[in-house]
């Protein structure tokens, strides 16, 4: 394994072993929704959004254990958008993470219900935090706005009414930029931005990490788009064409699949820039940026 690979799978193996720890359970009534949480939550996924908090957290000076509450409660909020954006009033996928969807598992209403619990409980992690005595308060409270800022009307939720909004209209360039900046940007900006919070980091610093994450994001989303196209729905374990299917104008529509995959490497080398030289300058964050670029999941 490269140095990145082995780097990367220590902070997703810490994330794995936290994150089961921040579920409630032994709830007998609630017992239900509690298993569709940890269903969702501890289902796989890339925990991409929580490797950027630590790493970002260690730059800056912090540790992992110190970023660990935070980055685990913003896989939880993940977790809450997968659950919802399958759902039938939604996108209406029935396969996520290789696995039947939550509501397609569990029903509707407790599909629901267990995405509105792990939004929640995302913030209770967080704030639970202050409690602890091991933070300078107002950096639990920064993070905690951090999130709510990223995933509100002004963030994810927008980006996800325009996207909704959009399906089977055309849409330009600049909307789609504004939309995936939304509905993926915000929360890996986020992610980035909440790991230097945590280690104390200055406002110039934090404004390095949102660029190398603002563009890592798009890079992320035109990627995940591409992949809708040319991969299978045994690598991706969700559903292949479904952009087509819902009618979805998307960067391989608008620009065809070489044009895309420039604008992705574009962006990759726009991320490396936003790093060079500052404290952030690092080689796992150049990696990183290139790898999702070329990921095939
Ligand atoms: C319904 C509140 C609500 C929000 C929906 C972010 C979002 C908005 C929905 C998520 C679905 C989606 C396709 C978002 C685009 C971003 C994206 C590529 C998500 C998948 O993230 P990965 O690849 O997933 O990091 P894993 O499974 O690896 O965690």
């Amino acid at each position: 394994m490269s140095g990145y690979g082995k780097q990367f799978d220590e902070y997703y193996q810490a994330v794995e072993a936290a994150l089961p720890g921040y579920l409630p359970q032994g709830e007998v009534l609630q017992k239900t929704v509690q298993e569709a949480m940890a269903y969702s939550l501890l289902g796989g996924g890339k925990r991409i959004r929580a490797v950027l908090c630590l790493a970002f957290c260690r730059l800056c000076g912090g540790t992992v254990e110190e970023a660990m509450p935070f980055a685990c409660a913003l896989e939880m909020v993940h977790a809450y958008s997968l659950i919802h954006d399958d759902l039938p009033c939604m996108d209406d996928d029935d396969l996520r993470r290789g696995k039947p969807s939550c509501h397609i598992r569990y029903g509707e209403a407790i599909a629901v219900l267990a995405g509105d619990g792990l939004l929640t409980l995302g913030f209770e992690t967080m704030l639970n935090q202050y409690y602890t005595g091991k933070y300078p308060p107002q950096r639990v409270v920064k993070a905690a706005a951090e999130l709510a800022q990223a995933i509100g009307t002004g963030g994810m939720i927008g980006g996800q009414v325009i996207d909704i909004q959009h399906e089977n209209k055309p849409i330009t360039g600049d909307e789609l930029n504004i939309l995936h900046s939304l509905k993926t940007g915000a929360l890996i900006r986020a992610s980035a931005r909440i790991g230097c919070i945590i280690a104390g980091a200055p406002d110039d610093v934090i404004a390095k990490a949102d660029q190398y994450a603002k563009d890592l994001g798009l890079a992320f989303q035109i990627t995940d788009d591409l992949l809708d196209i040319t991969s299978t729905e045994e690598a991706l374990g969700k559903p292949i064409d479904s952009d087509q299917e819902n009618g979805k104008t998307t960067y391989a529509t608008l620009y065809g699949l070489e044009r895309s995959r420039q604008i992705v490497r574009e962006l990759v080398l726009d991320a490396d820039l936003a790093i060079k030289g500052s404290v952030l300058d690092d080689p796992f964050l150049y990696q990183m940026a290139d790898r999702l670029a070329q990921r095939d999941r």
